[in-house]
């Protein structure tokens, strides 16, 4: 019996030495380890009819021999799923590993930071401010006092009796033009809220608004501003309307509409047929708003203007539902 284990052990090792895949492996398994019928199993079975002062001796050996070939089996098990493609236990480790998708920005997002990334390259700095504003920065320092009507313009949401969530981007340039002296170019990206929800408006919306100050700011200035930025963000040199209107905090005040982006001014559904699209407002600084920071309006004008992102970013990429941004839809917001 002892030599009929040590030749087990060397034509087992040899075999294993030979395996080259997984079916062989199990193979050998199957010939030389297996429980029922495997050639080591064999050996133990007759273990029985050995002499009895011979059987511990032959059985340590054996049960040696069973361990060694075992290790080896694992070894090579080991080996051979590191080194095939197919590897052991249902796991192809030549696989292309599994990626995790890659975030995108919201196109609100892109939108906006696109916005910014032009009046920076008009000189403009960027700066933001917080969504909770005071009643003072929000209203008061803009001209647009307790009872005045402008107030209900704006269907505020409330935080308590002097702090709200900030209706415009503006009350952050009121606080840099206290803190600052002219010459100051600024933009303000940022999120606004206005208690009002329909098909064309959501209680939050993004805002960019901007300001300019300096000695002899003029119309002529906030016109070519205005106008070079709209050729920009469009991505062609679109005719322009500068229509009379009215803010609190500006004088004069105008709206700026552009040549329908749709049908270039012919008349569609989405310029209701008057060939023009309604895009920012804007307007000169009220005097009045500059003395309430400190600037002397004999000295220094400016000019400021402020478009809701959604619009500009529904009309440059067609979007005719501003609730789409909202809805988390995946298929939507991967497509910008
Ligand atoms: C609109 C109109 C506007 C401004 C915003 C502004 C800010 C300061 C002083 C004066 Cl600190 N004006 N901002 C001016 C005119 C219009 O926004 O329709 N926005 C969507």
């Amino acid at each position: 019996m002892e030599q009929e284990l040590l030749k087990l052990k060397q034509e087992a090792e040899e075999a294993l030495a030979h395996v080259a895949g997984t079916d062989q492996l199990e193979a050998f398994r199957v010939k030389f380890l297996g429980r029922k019928g495997g050639l080591l199993t064999g050996i133990l079975r007759q273990l029985g009819q050995v002499a009895p002062e011979d059987r511990p001796r032959l059985g340590q050996m054996a049960n040696d021999i069973k361990l060694s070939l075992e290790t080896s089996f694992d070894d090579r098990k080991a080996l051979l799923s590191a080194t095939v493609g197919e590897g052991v236990g249902g796991t192809d480790y030549s696989l292309p590993g599994r990626y995790l998708p890659f975030g995108k920005l919201h196109p609100v997002t892109q939108v906006m930071e696109e916005i910014c990334s032009i009046f920076e390259g008009l000189g403009f700095a960027v700066a933001e401010g917080p969504d909770v504003e005071t009643d003072h920065y929000n209203f008061e320092a803009l001209n647009i006092p307790k009872h005045h009507p402008a107030r209900d313009m704006h269907d505020t949401f409330y935080v308590t009796d002097s702090t709200l969530l900030r209706t415009h981007t503006s009350p952050m340039q009121a606080r840099i033009m206290e803190r600052q002296d002219p010459p100051l170019r600024y933009v303000v990206p940022g999120k606004v809220y206005r208690c009002d929800s329909d098909i064309t408006h959501t209680p939050m919306f993004h805002q960019v608004e901007g300001l300019l100050v300096d000695r002899q700011v003029s119309f002529a200035d906030l016109k070519g501003v205005l106008t070079s930025f709209t050729h920009k963000i469009f991505e062609r040199e679109l005719p322009l309307r500068f229509r009379p209107s009215y803010f609190p905090f500006t004088e004069p005040s105008a709206e700026v509409d552009v040549a329908c982006v749709i049908c270039g001014g012919n008349g569609c559904r989405v310029c209701k047929r008057t060939g023009w699209l309604e895009i920012l407002g804007s307007g000169l600084i009220d005097p009045e708003v500059l003395k309430m920071v400190g600037y002397d309006p004999d000295t220094y004008s400016g000019f400021a203007f402020g478009l809701g992102v959604e619009r500009i970013a529904m009309l440059k990429y067609g979007i005719d539902d501003i609730r789409m941004y909202y809805e988390n839809d995946l298929r939507f917001l991967c497509q910008f």
